[in-house]
């Protein structure tokens, strides 16, 4: 075969920017590659590789002769338009919840799951950025010593909410050093009755609630974590709990995760030791140097970053961590373009 040709679905947008620079950097042989929006941004010019691409419409017949789609305008977009792509032979990397916890549909981070791709049916899902970045550090400390239990705070970047969310949180720090009062229609989560200014404030609010007082995105969490691990997304095996926070960060989730192994006799030397073997991970863990994961050191970067790695001293067999990456990268446009590298390389376009 002398190349693929790609469709980009919400190419215009935060994740979409990114998934055409992971594209162009990656080893896949592209013959076409369409970007595709919403009217909105039909006729808009965009680059890859230095060559101009017009963006077009979305529209049932875009799918037509496309091998792969690689998507990212948001859940109700990937329902309507995912399955008619599959239909006229294309292998789909949704990027959105819409799928995600489909039986057929495997969920995937290449480092840890990657042999679940040959199960899949035209749609490949992308995890959650906030389970993604800590399934990859958990998954090698799970194979090596069991996973009893985690419980996880996240500090999330605004720029997992999209790019109209980031340029707001931008114009109220403006507002504020302007002595103006800060004002808000789409932070915490656009569409919701009530908006709150993310500048200089912490909302614990991401996605919208459910009847249980979680967020769904504290259920993606902890569901999507169960189904990479342990191919159930309710399984009891692993018990996960998790409090999601928007910070007023504009790239880069950080998250201090706190867990409970099998193994009671694991220390942080054999922690740290699975994790530096770990292809994605880097660990940055050095008090003596002050050296620690942070959102501006992590921002542009393909790996996760895992340091602050502590023994529960009151607890035998219990750590905490602190682990870091780029939302729109790993957490995002990265690991869909990875899983299609491996879908390349495994023949399963
Ligand atoms: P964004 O900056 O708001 O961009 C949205 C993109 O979707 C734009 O390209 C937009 O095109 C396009 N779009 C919107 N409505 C459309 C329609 N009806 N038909 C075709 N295209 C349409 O948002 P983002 O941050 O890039 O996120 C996009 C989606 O990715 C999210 O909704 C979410 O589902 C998913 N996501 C996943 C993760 C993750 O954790 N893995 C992280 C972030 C986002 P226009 O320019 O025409 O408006
Ligand atoms: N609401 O793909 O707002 O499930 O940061 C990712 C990020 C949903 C998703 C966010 C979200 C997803 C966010």
């Amino acid at each position: 075969m002398n190349g693929y040709n790609v469709a980009i679905l919400g190419a215009t947008g935060a994740v979409g920017s990114r998934l055409i620079s992971q594209l162009a950097q990656s080893n896949i042989p592209v013959k076409n590659l369409k970007l595709l929006a919403s009217a909105r941004s039909a006729g808009k010019v965009l680059k890859f590789k230095n060559e101009p691409l017009t963006v077009e419409e979305t529209t049932p017949d875009s799918f037509k002769n496309v091998d792969l789609v690689l998507a990212s305008a948001g859940g109700n977009v990937s329902q309507k338009f995912l399955p008619i792509a599959v239909q006229s032979g294309a292998v789909c990397v949704d990027n959105t919840s819409a799928f995600r916890m489909d039986p057929d549909v495997p969920l995937v981070i290449p480092e840890v799951n990657r042999e679940a791709l040959k199960r899949h049916h035209g749609i490949i899902a992308n995890p959650n950025c906030s389970t993604i970045q800590m399934v990859i550090a958990l998954a090698p400390i799970y194979h090596a010593f069991g996973l009893k239990q985690v419980i996880v705070s996240t500090y999330q970047a605004v720029s997992g909410a999209g790019q109209a969310a980031w340029n707001e949180m931008l114009h109220q720090a403006q507002q504020r050093l302007n002595n103006e009062a800060m004002t808000a229609k789409i932070t915490p989560v656009k569409g919701e009755p009530h908006h709150y200014p993310l500048a200089f404030n912490l909302l614990p609010q991401i996605d919208v609630f459910e009847d249980n007082g979680y967020t769904h995105e504290e259920w993606k969490m902890i569901h999507e974590t169960k189904k990479i691990l342990l191919d159930d997304m309710d399984s009891p095996d692993i018990k996960v709990t998790a409090t999601c926070v928007r910070v007023p960060v504009e790239l880069g989730h950080g998250e201090s995760v706190y867990i409970e192994v099998a193994d009671k006799k694991a220390t942080v030397a054999g922690l740290r030791q699975q994790l530096t073997r770990m292809p994605g991970i880097i660990v940055q863990d050095d008090p003596a140097e002050q050296l620690y994961p942070q959102p501006l050191t992590a921002a542009g970067k393909r790996e996760t970053f895992v340091g602050r790695l502590r023994a529960d001293e009151e607890n035998p067999g219990a750590f905490n961590l602190w682990i870091v990456s780029d939302n729109l990268l790993k957490g995002a446009a990265w690991n869909t373009v990875e899983i299609a590298e491996c879908l390349v390389e495994d023949g399963l376009i």
